[in-house]
């Protein structure tokens, strides 16, 4: 079986982890399935959202940690994976112009809790949770888990989860604003799809655009960011979606986005 299963239905990539055994550790072809489902939904216009879940009991428990070689005297660089493998994966994730949507489905420690906050909105299952295992490990947080546990929680939660790696329940993760919504765990995938349609049938340029401005305001000062909205919002009022949204509110009718 592979280790990223990957099918697009209705304009939605659905991505699922799929190393249940290992509770879907990441290893090499996991990422190389990750890489190439990422490739495709940046070339496939047709693609104009993505869902990531896990299969089994968990969602991802981080870098495989079996697979590594502890031997004494070997020449061991975690920077070097980082370098290769995650930090383009989240680089990737982060400047795709499209909605990624994660369904947290289990446990999410480690990169994997990270690779979840990653995505644009992350729903979880009620017995779901998040771990910064790494200083369990001798580790510090990687795969973006420095930058966007502070923005997301605080400085003050986000030292305590990266200093003691205690668990964080789905619902304190929704609570604190570390997640967008945590369901009830059979409500998590019909929820998750149902909103990966929905942005799927939305103005897709515009939640490209939507996704860089929120992003890009975190290194903006307020005049800048405003800059920013002027000038995407030049751009999206030359576009066929904005017509059509303002057309369908005055015919009084749901507005049919074409993603232009
Ligand atoms: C695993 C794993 C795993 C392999 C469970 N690997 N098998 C690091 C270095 C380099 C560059 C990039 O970045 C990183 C980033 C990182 O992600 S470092 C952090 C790595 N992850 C962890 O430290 C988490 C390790 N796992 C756990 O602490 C627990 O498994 C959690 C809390 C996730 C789940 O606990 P349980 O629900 O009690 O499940 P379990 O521990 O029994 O695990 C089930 C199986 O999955 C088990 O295999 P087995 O054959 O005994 O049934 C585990 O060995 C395996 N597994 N995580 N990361």
């Amino acid at each position: 079986m592979s280790a990223v299963l990957v099918r697009v239905e209705s304009g939605v990539q659905r991505i699922t982890l799929n190393r249940p055994e290992r509770l879907n550790a990441f290893n090499l072809e996991m990422h190389a399935g990750l890489a190439a489902a990422l490739e495709e939904a940046e070339r496939d216009a047709s693609i104009r959202a993505l869902l990531v879940t896990g299969s089994g009991r968990g969602f991802c428990a981080g870098a495989d940690l079996a697979e590594r070689d502890m031997k004494p005297g070997s020449a061991i660089d975690l920077g070097e994976s980082l370098e290769r493998r995650y930090n383009p994966l989240v680089k990737r994730m982060r400047a795709l112009p499209k909605p990624i949507v994660c369904a947290v489905n289990g446990v999410a420690a480690g990169a994997g809790a990270n690779f979840a906050l990653a995505c644009d909105l992350t729903l979880a299952a009620r017995s779901a949770s998040f771990i910064q295992a790494f200083v369990k490990i001798g580790l510090v947080p990687d795969c973006g888990g420095t930058w966007f546990l502070p923005r997301l929680a605080g400085l003050q939660r986000a030292m305590g989860l990266a200093m003691t790696g205690e668990r964080l329940s789905a619902e304190e993760a929704e609570r604190c604003g570390v997640i967008w919504k945590c369901v009830a765990d059979g409500e998590l995938l019909p929820e998750a799809e149902k909103l990966a349609l929905a942005l799927a049938q939305g103005p897709t340029r515009t939640l490209g655009l939507i996704k860089k401005a929120v992003y890009s305001s975190t290194g903006n000062s307020l005049e800048a960011q405003l800059d920013v909205e002027r000038d995407l919002q030049r751009e999206v009022g030359k576009g066929e979606d904005y017509r059509e949204g303002v057309a369908a509110f005055r015919e009084k009718r749901a507005p049919k986005f074409t993603g232009k």
